[in-house]
């Protein structure tokens, strides 16, 4: 069973990774890991810290000569910044009364997690629940995307749209530009709300997203997006935003319908609803399905020429009974925005004196959401070779080629 562990503050020495049972003999391109991790780091609304950080991987065990060797792999990521922390992140030096933090965010781990842990320093938490914890994540989901690539399977994300801008502008280019959507000739292509029906595998759409600081789609609504998210920096605010991701060319038959915890939209609920400030999860039409009839909402199924078999709608997105069906997997999630503002806007209390106080302010990101796609992609890239690797098995590259192939053929 593929899996995976993280560790690390986001002001100490840096991430450690751990992937296990991973294939041997799978090709590495280090170049495609440290793109995708600055990929992360970019994005209109970052905050001061991306200018400290250049993340890079370094494989401590498991590659060898640019090939996996089946040990686990593990791998360090640099914080630089740790540099300007080493005092207040020492773990023998201990930690001065004036320093310590008491009052929580509201929205943030730190209420909950400082008394959980019985911490009296919300720093503790703080430190781990952060979101630098993604860079992790994005390597792991990179690497699993080296792999998946050899059986044809790609994965495209996209910001729909950032505290509600973007929304109206969509609207009106899929009206005016059908051709840019995958499900043709669908009623409920038509509903402004149908987002997960934008095709990220077309070319225009892909070179937008590609040239988009905001990893938008379209990129005529982009300046009135940033222009939003500058006006939210200057209040002292944080904003959240609509992703969307697709996966291509998965076979038909990953996940299982016969347990619960065997279903694939199971797996990628969970995978997407664990990244930091991602609060809720939809596959294909998601939430509109419980307004469609059964007649409009269900993918009728056709044979093509060549003996497959093909969908002209996908609102099932790409998933029917905890299973892929071949088609394009579409999951669209909500970010909210980060919980750390730079105006004291937010009531709290200290937890020690149980005085009213204001949230403290600190360093921050105005607005992460196209970060926060980069991540999405990347835990459904995980997801996706969980089960691939559950359907194919095998210990090394070359068996489970044989696996595929065999499957494929029949
Ligand atoms: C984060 C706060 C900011 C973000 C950080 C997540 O960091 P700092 O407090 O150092 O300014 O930039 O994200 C990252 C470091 C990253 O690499 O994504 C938070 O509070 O969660």
């Amino acid at each position: 069973m593929l899996r995976f562990l993280t560790a690390g503050e986001s002001h100490g020495k840096g991430l450690v990774t751990i992937i296990d049972n991973f294939p041997a003999g799978v090709k590495i391109d280090e170049d495609f890991i440290n793109e995708k991790l600055k990929l992360r780091q970019s994005g209109y609304g970052r905050g001061a810290r991306q200018k400290i950080e250049t993340d890079k991987i370094e494989f401590l065990s498991g590659v060898r000569g640019e090939f996996t060797t089946g040990s686990p792999i593990s791998f360090f990521i640099k914080n630089k910044d740790y540099e300007n922390w080493r005092d207040r992140m020492d773990p023998y030096k201990s930690v001065p009364e004036e320093s310590k933090i008491h009052t929580p965010r509201p929205g943030h781990a730190d209420f909950a997690g400082s008394i959980k842990f019985g911490l009296d320093d919300i720093r503790n938490v703080l430190e781990r629940s952060s979101a630098r914890e993604t860079a992790s994540r994005v390597a792991v989901g990179a690497i699993c995307q080296i792999f998946l690539k050899n059986f044809g399977i790609e994965f495209a994300s996209a910001v729909l749209s950032i505290g509600g801008v973007g929304v109206e502008a969509a609207e009106k280019n899929k009206l005016k530009g059908q051709e840019l959507n995958r499900a043709k000739g669908s009623e409920f292509n038509s509903d402004p709300f149908a987002f997960n029906l934008i095709d990220l595998f077309d070319e225009v759409i892909s070179r937008n997203i590609k040239n988009s600081e905001l990893r938008m789609p379209y990129l005529e609504i982009e300046e009135r997006t940033k222009v939003y998210i500058d006006k939210m920096k200057a209040e002292g605010d944080t904003v959240g935003g609509l992703i969307t991701a697709q996966i291509k060319g998965v076979p038909v038959g990953l996940g299982s319908f016969t347990q619960w915890d065997e279903k694939l939209d199971a797996h990628i609920a969970m995978s997407v609803m664990s990244i930091q400030a991602i609060k809720s999860v939809e596959i294909g039409a998601g939430v509109k399905s419980a307004y469609l009839k059964g007649s409009e909402c269900h993918d009728s199924i056709y044979c093509s020429g060549s003996g497959g078999f093909y969908r002209k709608t996908d609102n099932a997105g790409g998933i029917e009974g905890g299973m892929s069906n071949g088609e394009i997997i579409s999951v669209t999630c909500a970010m909210k925005p980060i919980p750390t503002l730079m105006k004291p806007y937010l009531d709290t209390v200290d937890l020690n004196t149980c005085k009213a106080k204001k949230a403290f302010l600190e360093r921050s990101d105005v607005c992460a959401v196209p970060a926060a796609s980069i991540v999405v992609e990347s835990t459904l890239a995980f997801s996706i070779c969980y089960f691939f690797l559950k359907k194919f098995g095998g210990d090394c590259f070359a068996e489970i080629k044989r696996n595929y192939d065999g499957y494929c053929k029949k």
